[in-house]
């Protein structure tokens, strides 16, 4: 007997059929990386508007000596990055710690053996004498070994990511980044803050239309991989910061009251003219919610590195 095994992302299936069919359409942020969604992410990086990869690009260049020394770990560590992504900006770091002569292995951890390749590919070329040791697969899971050993180790999550989860999930995201640390671990996390309202809006409602097309290919994931029918050019973007709550929330919005249909799904979506799809939230900080947060999951902030512009933070925290 022949067993049709899908062919489509089921998480992504089970997700998009309950975010459509919520009484408030979202749909979730995380899938925005597929391979043409990280190629245009890539470019929103690339944008002027766009100031948080700049600004902790200058941190981690200028910057990685005075983290080397706050870490004040005697003899060799691991640096553990979770979603190493191309490497570029942790390279500033790993180069500057190398050169101070700091005895560490680097452990990138992506579920992404692709990913896992070229960043290995990547930094062995600029980094010959580094010692690295990949891992691929699901952070967690890693974590849970890498926490058996007794070497002291600085984890990464740069990038800003921790603004694109909510409140509670963020909470739950660090606590299990926390399970897998001794005490005396370090967490080094970019955290974009909050600063003129129109410079965060200017970073996400970009003029060039790239922001948008980020967003317009989570539809385009569901025409291809939910064998769907959704007309793109009934769809627009909007996003708009809060600065009461530090909050870019980013939405799709249909032109026209319309539907279509999913064959995978087996189901019509039907939206109203106006009616919105909630697709990402980016929360901007400020100091005093990082030192909340991280005094709820029992870390210390040992310093908070900024750019120059005083945008953006790679925060230090000590279990
Ligand atoms: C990946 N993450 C930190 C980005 C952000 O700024 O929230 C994703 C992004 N969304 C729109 N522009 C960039």
């Amino acid at each position: 007997m022949k067993i049709n095994t899908p062919t489509y992302n089921k998480a992504f299936a089970e997700d998009v059929l309950k975010g459509l069919s919520d009484e408030k359409k979202h749909l979730s942020s995380r899938y925005f990386y597929d391979d043409e969604g990280s190629h245009i992410f890539q470019q929103i990086m690339e944008m002027p508007e766009y100031y948080p990869t700049n600004c902790e690009f200058e941190i981690l260049s200028e910057q990685s000596e005075q983290i080397l020394e706050q870490l004040n770990f005697n003899g060799k560590f691991n640096i553990v990055e979770f979603g190493s992504g191309d490497g570029i900006k942790t390279k500033q770091l790993l180069k500057t710690f190398l050169g101070k002569n700091a005895d560490f292995t680097y452990v990138p951890i992506d579920i992404s053996e692709e990913a896992i390749l070229i960043l290995e590919e990547n930094i062995r070329v600029s980094l010959p004498e580094i010692k690295m040791n990949s891992k691929i697969g699901d952070y967690f899971d890693i974590l849970a070994d890498i926490s058996k050993d007794e070497t002291p180790n600085l984890f990464l999550f740069l990038g800003g990511n921790i603004g694109n989860y909510k409140k509670e999930d963020a909470i739950d995201l660090l606590q299990k980044f926390a399970s897998g640390m001794k005490k005396g671990d370090k967490l080094l996390m970019g955290i974009d803050l909050q600063k003129s309202p129109r410079t965060i809006q200017k970073a996400y409602d970009d003029p060039h239309g790239i922001t948008k097309a980020f967003n317009m290919n989570l539809l385009k994931r569901i025409n291809r991989e939910l064998e769907a029918d959704i007309d793109l050019s009934q769809f627009d973007f909007y996003c708009h910061y809060n600065p009461e709550n530090g909050e870019v929330n980013s939405y799709l919005f249909s032109l026209a009251q319309q539907s279509f249909d999913s064959k995978v799904l087996n189901r019509s979506f039907t939206f109203q003219k106006g009616e919105t799809i909630w697709t990402e939230l980016s929360k901007k900080y400020s100091f005093s919610e990082i030192e909340e947060l991280a005094e709820k999951l029992d870390f210390k902030v040992l310093e908070n590195f900024l750019d120059s512009k005083n945008y953006f933070t790679d925060s230090l925290w000590e279990k």
